[in-house]
Formats: C-alpha cells, sequence, structure tokens
C-alpha cells in the first residue's frame, strides 16, 4: 500500500478513570498508567466487548460440531422452543452445562486449595517441617470428632487427653480422604442445620467424595451424557456443597489451627500503605501457605538488617485479592487493593517484588512489570506464566522459611534498582478486620449464654433488621467499587448488619466501613446503637473467600441459638455478589442457594437465552432448599431487593412487629429530645 493511502494509525481507545472506579488513588493510577501508555485491565474492558451469545449462558462447545449458538430470538419465544444445537441440545441443556461447569471450576480452585492445606497440615502432624505448628489447639479439638477422632484416651481407668500430634494426624488423615473416599458422604455435612441436612438427604445431592462430584460434572457435561437441566443442577449442587461445606470448610478450618484463629485487630487499606522508603513487597493470590512465611521473614531481624543495608528503613509488606485477606485477618498485614488494582500496585512504581500463588492473577502482570523494575515471582508448580520476565521460585513447605526468605532477600536486592519515578497514591483507610465465627460470639454473645443470643435478641427486636453476607470479586466490566460500596451502605442504612469476605471485604476496607465509627455516619438507628453499645463496625471482615465457610457457620450458629426458626432459610439473611466475575463466585452463590440463602448477583447471569433454565434457579430452587438466585445491577434495587426478602422472613417469623415497636421507640425518643 502506498504510504500516502494508509489509514492513519488509530490510538487505542482509553478508559475514563472517572467512569472506570469511584475510588480515588484507582483513578490517579489510571491516569498514570495511560500516561506512561501502559494498558490495563481498564483499557481492556473498553477495547474489548462481551461475545452477546456467550453472556446469555447458549454458547455450547463441548463438542467440534460446534461451538453451537443458541441466542435468544430479539422477540423472545412465542409457541415451542425449538432452538437446538447440531446434537438437538436446547438452550436449558447447553445454559445448565455451561452453568455447572463454573461451579466445577469454582468448587476445584477452593478445594485444591484446601487439599494443599491439608497436605502441609499432614507435614506438621508428622513433624516433618519445623516452620509450620500448630497454634490453634483449640480448634482443632473442637473439629476432630467429626472425623471421628479422638481427643482424649482411657488409661487405667482415668480419661487423659490425647497428644495434639496425634489428634492432628487422625484429622489430617480422615479430612485428605475427604477428596477421595469412596464411601459414605462428607464429614462436615453434619453441622449444617439437622433440617437442611434432610432437605438435602430428600434430593441426594449430598456430596460424597470432593474431586468424584468435579470429576462427574465434567462426565456429565460431556457431550451427549445428562440432557436434563434440572438433573444437571442436582450435580451442580452436589459439588458446590462439596465446596462450602467441604474443601473450602477443610481449608478456614486447617488454616485456623495452623496460623491462628484470626481475632479483630487493627490495620489499613488501600494503594497508599506502600511506602516509598521501604522494600514494598505485595503478596497475591490465595494460598496463605507461603505468605504465612513470607510475613515472619519480612518480621526477623535479619531481613531488616538486610534492607536497611541497602538503603531502605524498612519492609512493607502488602497484600492484594484473597492471600491479603488471610494475612491481614491474623496478622493485621495492609491489603493494598481488591483484585482490579493489581496491575496499579506495579504502576505505583514502587513494588519491589510481587509474589503470586493461584487464582485472580493476571497474566497481563509480566507486562506491566517489564515497564518497572519489579520482580514478578511466581511460586506455585501449576500456576507458571509463559513470559520471559516472569520469575520462578517453587515454594516447598518442608523449607517454607528458606524459600521466603529467598524471595525477600531478592525484593530487597531489588530495592536500588527502581526505574521509573515512584508514584504512590496517597490514599488508604483504617479498618477493623479478623472477625470470624468465635468472635462474633463473643462480641455478640450474651453475657449468660455466651452463644449467639445477643445477637439473636436483637434481631427478635428489630434493631438489627436482619444479616447480610456481602461477597466476591470486581469487574472490570462494572464500575470498581462502586456497587460493593452502594449496597452495603443501603443495607446498614436499614439497619442490616453486614458479613463481608474477598474483595469485597478490601474494597469496604477501603472505602472507610470496617470501624466502628462507621457505625454513626453510615447505619440506622437500631445498627448504629448496636455496634455503638458492643464496639464493633456495621460491616464484619470475615476473611477470604474460602472463609465464606465461617459465614455459613454464623449462620447455623444463629439457629443453634434459637428464636428465628430451625432452618437458614428462616433467618432473616440474605447473600449478595454485586461486582463478581470468577468460576469461584458461581460455586459460592449456588452453595448459598443450597444451603437456604436468597442470594443476588449483580451485573448479569449467563441465563437470559434459557429462560426455563433460569426460572429453574430463580424460583424452583427456593421450593427445594428455601434458598434462590436472583440478579440485579442497580445497587439499591439490589439493596432493596435483599431488605425486602429479609422483611417477608421477619413477617413469617412473627417478629415484623417488634421492629415497627423499635422504631417508633427511637422517633418518639428523638421527639423527646432523648437521642
Ligand atoms: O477468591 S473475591 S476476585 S480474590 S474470586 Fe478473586 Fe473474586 Fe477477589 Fe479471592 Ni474470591
Amino acid at each position: 500500500m502506498a504510504e500516502a493511502t494508509k489509514a492513519p494509525a488509530k490510538a487505542p481507545k482509553l478508559a475514563d478513570p472517572m467512569e472506570a472506579s469511584i475510588e480515588v488513588s484507582t483513578q490517579e493510577m489510571i491516569r498514570r498508567a495511560q500516561k506512561l501508555q501502559i494498558e490495563t485491565v481498564f483499557d481492556r474492558a473498553v477495547t474489548m466487548k462481551p461475545c452477546a451469545i456467550g453472556m446469555q449462558g447458549t454458547c455450547c462447545k463441548n463438542c467440534a460440531m460446534g461451538p453451537c449458538r443458541l441466542p435468544l430470538p430479539k422477540n423472545g419465544i412465542e409457541g415451542e422452543d425449538t432452538r437446538k444445537g447440531l446434537c438437538g441440545a436446547t438452550a436449558n441443556t447447553i445454559a445448565a452445562r455451561n452453568f455447572i461447569r463454573m461451579i466445577a471450576g469454582g468448587a476445584a480452585a477452593h478445594s485444591d486449595h484446601g487439599r494443599g492445606v491439608v497436605e502441609t497440615f499432614l507435614a506438621v502432624a508428622r513433624k516433618e517441617t519445623k516452620d509450620y505448628t500448630i497454634k490453634d489447639p483449640a480448634k482443632l479439638i473442637q473439629i476432630a470428632p467429626y472425623f471421628n477422632v479422638a481427643t482424649t484416651i482411657e488409661v487405667d481407668g482415668k480419661t487423659l487427653d490425647r497428644d495434639l500430634y496425634e489428634i492432628a494426624l487422625g484429622v489430617g488423615e480422615a479430612a485428605i480422604a475427604e477428596w477421595g473416599k469412596s464411601e459414605g458422604t462428607l464429614a462436615y455435612l453434619k453441622r449444617a442445620p439437622a433440617k437442611l441436612q434432610q432437605k438435602w438427604e430428600e434430593q441426594g445431592v449430598k456430596p460424597r467424595a470432593i474431586d468424584r462430584e468435579i470429576v462427574e460434572i465434567m462426565h456429565r457435561t460431556h457431550m451427549g451424557v445428562d440432557q436434563d437441566y434440572k438433573n444437571l443442577m442436582k450435580q451442580g449442587t452436589r459439588a458446590s456443597l462439596a465446596d462450602g461445606w467441604g474443601g473450602a470448610m477443610i481449608a478456614t478450618d486447617l488454616q485456623d489451627v495452623m496460623f491462628g484463629s484470626p481475632s479483630p485487630l487493627q490495620s489499613e487499606a488501600n494503594l497508599g500503605i506502600m511506602k516509598e522508603d521501604h522494600v514494598n513487597i505485595i503478596v497475591h493470590g490465595h494460598e496463605p501457605l507461603l505468605s504465612e512465611m513470607i510475613v515472619a521473614a519480612t518480621q526477623s531481624q535479619e531481613m531488616l538488617d538486610y534492607a536497611k543495608e541497602h538503603g531502605a528503613k524498612g519492609i512493607q509488606l502488602g497484600g492484594i485479592c484473597c492471600t491479603a485477606n488471610e494475612i491481614l485477618q491474623r496478622h493485621g498485614v495492609p491489603p493494598a487493593g481488591n483484585y482490579l488494582q493489581q496491575e496499579l500496585a506495579i504502576i505505583t512504581g514502587a513494588c519491589d517484588a510481587m509474589v503470586v500463588d493461584v487464582q485472580c492473577v493476571f497474566q497481563n502482570l509480566a507486562n506491566v512489570a517489564k515497564c518497572f523494575h519489579t520482580k514478578l515471582i511466581t511460586t506455585h508448580p501449576i500456576a507458571k506464566m509463559e513470559q520471559e520476565n516472569v520469575i520462578h521460585i517453587e515454594f516447598d513447605e518442608h523449607y517454607a522459611m528458606q524459600d521466603a526468605k529467598r524471595i525477600v532477600k531478592m525484593a530487597i536486592e531489588n530495592f536500588n534498582n527502581r526505574s521509573a519515578d515512584v508514584m504512590i497514591p496517597q490514599h488508604k483507610a483504617k479498618q477493623i478486620a479478623g472477625f470470624g465465627v468465635e468472635s462474633i460470639k463473643y462480641h455478640l454473645g450474651g453475657s449468660f449464654r455466651g452463644d449467639y443470643y445477643t445477637l439473636n435478641d436483637n434481631i427478635i427486636n428489630g434493631r438489627i433488621r436482619g444479616i447480610a453476607g456481602v461477597v466476591g470479586c470486581n469487574n472490570a466490566r462494572t464500575k470498581h467499587n462502586e456497587e460493593h460500596i452502594t449496597i452495603i451502605k443501603e443495607l446498614i442504612k436499614n439497619d442490616v448488619i453486614v458479613l463481608t469476605t474477598g474483595c469485597s471485604a478490601i474494597t469496604a476496607g477501603i472505602h472507610g466501613l470496617l470501624t466502628p465509627e462507621a457505625a454513626a455516619v453510615h447505619c440506622g438507628p437500631g445498627l448504629a446503637e448496636v455496634c455503638e453499645t458492643v464496639g464493633i463496625p456495621p460491616v464484619l471482615h470475615l476473611g477470604s473467600c474460602v472463609d465464606n465457610s465461617r459465614i455459613l457457620l454464623a449462620a447455623t450458629e444463629v439457629v443453634n441459638a434459637g428464636g428465628l426458626g430451625d432452618d437458614i432459610s428462616d433467618l432473616p439473611a440474605a447473600g449478595s455478589a454485586p461486582e463478581w466475575m470468577s468460576e469461584k463466585a458461581i460455586a459460592i452463590g449456588q452453595y448459598f442457594v443450597a444451603s437456604g440463602v436468597y442470594t443476588v448477583f449483580g451485573y448479569h447471569m449467563p441465563l437470559e437465552g434459557a429462560p426455563v433454565f433460569k426460572d429453574h434457579l430463580y424460583n424452583d430452587m427456593e421450593k427445594i432448599y428455601g434458598g434462590k438466585w436472583d440478579c440485579e445491577p442497580d445497587p439499591i434495587k439490589h439493596a432493596h431487593k435483599m431488605i425486602a426478602h429479609i422483611d417477608k422472613k421477619r413477617k413469617e417469623l412473627g417478629i415484623d412487629k417488634a421492629r415497627e415497636r423499635v422504631l417508633m421507640d427511637m422517633a418518639d425518643r428523638q421527639a423527646l429530645g432523648m437521642d
């Protein structure tokens, strides 16, 4: 082509920082990236639109006769739905296959993480590693009976405590069998309310072994196997329960046993936690096995001296995604950001090393790291990157501290190689994190009964209208953080206490909602009064995404404490994942639904192309398990759908009038100038 006729090179489309995020440091870093001509996920979201048929959930690529695409006709379907793939698969079959394959992906991710935790736990029990130990023996003793492991022994007619490491070995061996045992059902199902266990039994969805349920999804969704969306969903449900009440719950518990159960502690959140005059190490991903050691290494005198020798004032450790939540809840290490801020941490120019393990890690980190001095280090044998600038240091739990020190040293030695101007956004917020089933009991428990009685009492008397779990990711197709924050604020304004995990929890921290002081500013009068009395934030950080199991157990404690029905589905409670994006979110959503929780997702659900299957999830599920799916992208409407559900449950429990009385009392008191 002659030079003159060449079309002028088009400038790439760039994200508008103000449209991309509500969060100021994120906006600042997007602007800096664009100035430096470094592409981020926010720009890619502008240039690449999602596939319209995939969005509807009705593209089948499970065999080479396809991909078969079954979009919904523009004017909907009149009469019989005649759409089918080459094999005859209906839109319902295709959407259900795709949906439960997402569950398989999510359940596999959480559960494989859990398997790694159990393997390390076994190494501890067998005393093969000296770097980890048993930090919470009480939790070990608490969970042992579920695995049929005795915690005492009889000697000469006397009952004695059994050796902790013997108990640990028994628990570890029984726990690892949960992935592949050939008989029975998962041990932790017994922790659920009896009525819920009964429902699972009747439906035939009690998971047998974790791996088996995931493999069976892959089999059933293979070309030409299960062609009944209801039957496919049964398996999806079974695999999701194998995640929530299986792999994820075991991961949480054994992490607590090895690293300590969290209790409330103070920290900070956002990119502003990075320090120009410190060596900045960012750990990112999901597994706390290595990051626990990195925390210890960065606090060692040897490493601090080494950092000073290199001219740094100290070492600042920060986290991204759920690795951040793990080390936050146990050590107070501040998160530097959530999922969509991972590239931005490097764009500060001050990230001396980013250490990643598994899940939610952008491959583009390697391209961004190339523009700076940042060492990008992969550590897990199942998660490497093809780019040449990425360093792989494989982590071995038997040499955990040695590996951690090697990584920290590498970061320190990189401190003086900073190539670009450092620009760390000066925004961070204070937060209280580290809540769990036990600490909720402690803070909100009755002084006499020592259980969830006071929490229940406050729900029954209406000061707390209900409980919401707000969890999950960010998604570059929605405005970063906006849905999370709008929904959470609307809930607490309406006296709904919020339990949060994952990136939603990091978001709440960044926006200042994880402090007791937030109650007076954002809460309705009832919730504000409770928070003030017991000194807790209105939004409780319960950890990482595998720690959603804590929410299941907290809900069960509420049921057991009495007065609010006899199943999770009776509670004035609802779940939400406002900006979800990962397959893990779908697995979590389904185990919450199958545990009786009304669960609302934001953005969209890949179901629009299969209205009958969608109706199965949005309506039939409630008749079966008491929980159901919903989707609402508008955050205010989203929150009010949850509140309407909470109010419906209050009415069913006969406690709706109590709340009216509380509010009337409040108004009366205000009128009398008593408040
Ligand atoms: O597991 S919330 S973006 S980091 S998937 Fe990923 Fe989603 Fe964040 Fe934690 Ni959970």
